[in-house]
């Protein structure tokens, strides 16, 4: 039987800012008041989340003295506390506040990229306070709007300079923290820096450190860039560089949705489920969303809960798909398990290549059963299997 009750086993957690988004956009005002952030771990922990994920600014509001800062990082650890609920991943708002406008890594005010890095700084120290093990970097306002604004190159040597002196920092205070790079194409700068997995990708090969560096993928934000989120994931992995992952829905190249996750491209988060269950991935399912601006607070947490759901729902589709024997006879049928078996055999080089005995007419005959093999998939889905 299905279990369709999130459990902590699960790994579910959720950012402050998504179940507490006033839901302002470009064309609006906030149709739902604020939420409290204790009030926010409360019920994540009653929905069954295990993890709580924050920006500085959600927690403590931007500028707070000491004082308040203090006061609300006590009545959170005291939610936390109450709730069990932990903070496997911190992050830092480097993109509401105007002083931001151009960046805050890459902008062309030194005085600003120097702020910025104080910012981070500051909430890296909370971050690791609170337990956190991954630090996330969305370059929100890292990018431009006009190619004579910044030189790419320049741009990359500053990003490169932050995330080399913030791994410096962690190193010198010791801290268990890794860093995640989140990449976006674009929204809210015309372009932004390191708008693919790809991208982020090359870039941590040219860090100091680049063992300290992976990447937080979201689904919105490859499907944004119209590729395919499932080998954005993959590949992350296969680099040993999926530190975080975000989920999320969208709706192809548009906006950025932040759908519930599933509300959007169904069957690729079928495949993305599958691959985060078979392929080794041991981090959260960190639900990065945004509930519809439409929705009252009951709305919002039925959103929540919608997520979970549907993660559970996918995550045992998967698994009946894996265990089908129709499935397995497709698989083998297509050669799935042969692309496993190295070109070369164990001794051998390209001189052993010349030798095959290869039946090019033969070979180009053969059918594959995909599309079979897509539609067993399709069924499992809809639970039609
Ligand atoms: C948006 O997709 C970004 C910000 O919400 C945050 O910095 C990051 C954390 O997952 N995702
Ligand atoms: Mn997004
Ligand atoms: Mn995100």
């Amino acid at each position: 039987m299905t279990r369709l009750t999130p459990q902590p086993e699960d790994r579910f957690s959720f950012g402050l800012w998504t179940v507490g988004w006033q839901a302002r956009d470009p064309f609006g005002d906030a149709t739902r008041g604020p939420l409290d952030p204790v009030e926010a771990v409360h019920r994540l922990a009653e929905a069954g989340a295990y993890g709580v994920t924050f920006h500085d600014d959600d927690l403590i509001p931007f500028e707070s003295d000491e004082p308040a800062r203090d006061k609300a990082i006590a009545a959170f650890r005291a939610a936390l506390d109450q709730t069990g609920l932990i903070v496997p991943m911190a992050t830092t708002n480097l993109f509401t506040h105007p002083v931001f406008k151009d960046g805050a890594f890459t902008a062309n005010d030194r005085g600003i990229r120097r702020y910025a890095l104080r910012k981070v700084m500051r909430n890296i120290d909370l971050a690791a306070e609170l337990g956190a093990r991954t630090y996330v970097f969305w370059g929100g306002r890292e990018g431009c709007e006009s190619d004579a604004a910044k030189d790419v190159r320049v741009a990359l040597d500053r990003y490169k300079e932050a995330v080399d002196t913030l791994c410096a920092y962690v190193r010198d205070r010791g801290y268990d923290l890794r860093f995640a790079l989140e990449p976006k194409p674009n929204e809210p700068r015309g372009d932004m820096f390191l708008p693919t997995v790809g991208h982020g990708l090359a870039f941590i090969e040219r860090l100091e450190h680049p063992e300290m560096v992976g990447l937080n993928p979201e689904v919105g934000h490859e499907q944004m860039a119209g590729l395919n989120m499932v080998h954005a994931a993959a590949q992350a992995l296969w680099a040993g560089k999926l530190f975080h992952i975000d989920l999320n829905g969208q709706h192809g190249p548009k906006y950025d949705q932040d759908l519930v996750f599933g509300h959007g491209d169904l069957k690729s988060a079928f495949f993305l489920v599958d691959l985060l269950e078979h392929g080794g991935y041991d981090g959260p399912r960190h639900f990065d969303y945004k509930p519809l601006r439409t929705e009252d607070a009951s709305g919002v947490w039925a959103s929540a809960a919608a997520n979970m759901r549907t993660y559970l729902l996918l995550r045992e589709r998967a698994r009946a798909f894996r265990a089908d024997p129709e499935v397995r006879e497709a698989m083998t049928a297509a050669g799935v398990d042969d692309l496993a078996v190295p070109t070369l055999a164990p001794g051998e080089s390209y001189a052993d290549l010349a030798g095959d005995d290869f039946d090019l007419d033969a070979a180009a005959e053969r059918g594959y059963g995909y599309e079979r093999l897509d539609q067993l998939a399709v069924e499992h889905i809809l639970g039609a299997r």
